[in-house]
């Protein structure tokens, strides 16, 4: 009894060193890997900023013994090791009010000090979701510029994008040409930079919730969805115009935009005519987040309606072979750099 009881004792002190030894080796070789791999690793861990201002004290801990590890000083997370933003801004608000009163560009500049010349931002503790362009075609619009400006700098800068504001002035008087100053738009701003997104918006289109995001998605996005001139309602399923945003490879896809439709209308049914003739569908966000304000306005003088549009919209599969992005001639006159957006004043020709 006493020999069986010493030989389990000895057979079960055995099998405990072999855990041991095991969970010894398991050590070593983690150890080693952190070691060799810190480096990489740092990149993974929670942007810092991020994770202290939600108390998350892991990202912190791991970032102070890593650096030590490294034997690096300072535990600061360098540029280059920045976390890509969350999918989903931490800094929404969602609905706010929108009125027209009393606002100065000034008054805008000095309430976006963080405003990289040119009206560009992005946001310093994480990377951006999306690069992105916003293109306004633009005639004397001032008035509604600033407003524009006064609600969309702050919005973009909660929604976190890397992105900057580009108004395409069309030169001269001859008959205004929406959809061929969106191209120009286009051209210009990848010039600049590697934009991989593009949003086309009306200069009198103020959103009404931000969490209606100003990014591209998997497939085309109209943004203003439910304006309130047309009752916080789609005016037609096919509705496609006031913002819209395609990525860069949906855009080059349709061969961009028209550059026939001279006046007013049909310039956006023919985008999107362009994008179902080329199998793309559209992506929306719902009734409710796609509230948008516009700022009640006269007709613009030499932007009458199209009477073309009618005809142009039923050869959309023809022309859009040779119209469009690779067909486009533009001189630009003058590049003006604001602190809140660059301004291309450009000659487009005339009809
Ligand atoms: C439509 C216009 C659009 C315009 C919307 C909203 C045309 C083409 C007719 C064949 N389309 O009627 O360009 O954005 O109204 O105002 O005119």
């Amino acid at each position: 009894m006493t020999h069986n009881l010493s030989n389990n004792f000895t057979v079960v002190s055995k099998g405990w060193t072999a855990v041991l030894l095991l969970c010894a080796v398991n050590f070593t070789i983690t150890l080693f890997y952190i070691i060799l791999h810190s480096e990489e690793r740092v990149t993974f861990l929670p942007n810092p900023k991020m994770s202290r201002a939600r108390g998350d004290a892991l990202g912190v801990i791991f970032n102070i013994t890593l650096a030590t590890v490294n034997g690096t000083e300072s535990p600061e997370i360098r540029n280059d090791e920045l976390q890509t933003c969350l999918e989903t801004s931490p800094l929404l608000m969602g609905p706010f009010q929108v009125q027209f009163s009393n606002v100065t560009l000034e008054m805008v500049r000095q309430e976006n000090p963080e405003l990289q010349e040119g009206g560009r931002w992005k946001p310093s503790d994480c990377i951006g979701l999306q690069k992105v362009a916003i293109i306004i075609p633009f005639r004397h619009r001032e008035e509604h510029l600033k407003y524009w400006l006064f609600y969309l700098h702050p919005l973009l800068q909660r929604q976190q994008l890397d992105y900057g504001v580009y108004v395409i002035e069309q030169d001269g008087e001859t008959k205004f040409n929406r959809a061929k100053l969106l191209n120009v738009g286009f051209a210009e701003a990848l010039k600049e930079y590697d934009y991989d997104c593009f949003v086309f918006s009306d200069v009198d289109i103020i959103p009404m919730d931000d969490r209606n995001i100003y990014k591209c998605f998997s497939q085309p996005r109209h943004i203003a969805v439910a304006m309130d001139k047309f009752g916080f309602r789609l005016p037609y399923n096919q509705f496609f115009g006031g913002v819209s945003a395609l990525s860069k490879e949906q855009y080059l896809k349709i061969n961009g935009l028209p550059n026939n439709y001279w006046g007013w209308g049909g310039e956006d049914d023919d985008i999107f005519m362009r994008l179902r003739i080329k199998g793309l569908s559209l992506s929306r966000p719902n009734g409710v987040t796609g509230r948008c304000k516009m700022i009640r306005h006269g007709r613009d003088k030499h932007n009458e309606p199209n009477p073309k549009r009618f005809y142009n919209i039923k050869h959309t599969r023809q022309t859009m072979e040779f119209d469009g992005f690779n067909s486009l001639k533009y001189q630009v006159i003058k590049i003006v750099k604001d602190q809140l957006f660059t301004k291309i004043i450009v000659d487009i020709g005339s009809q």
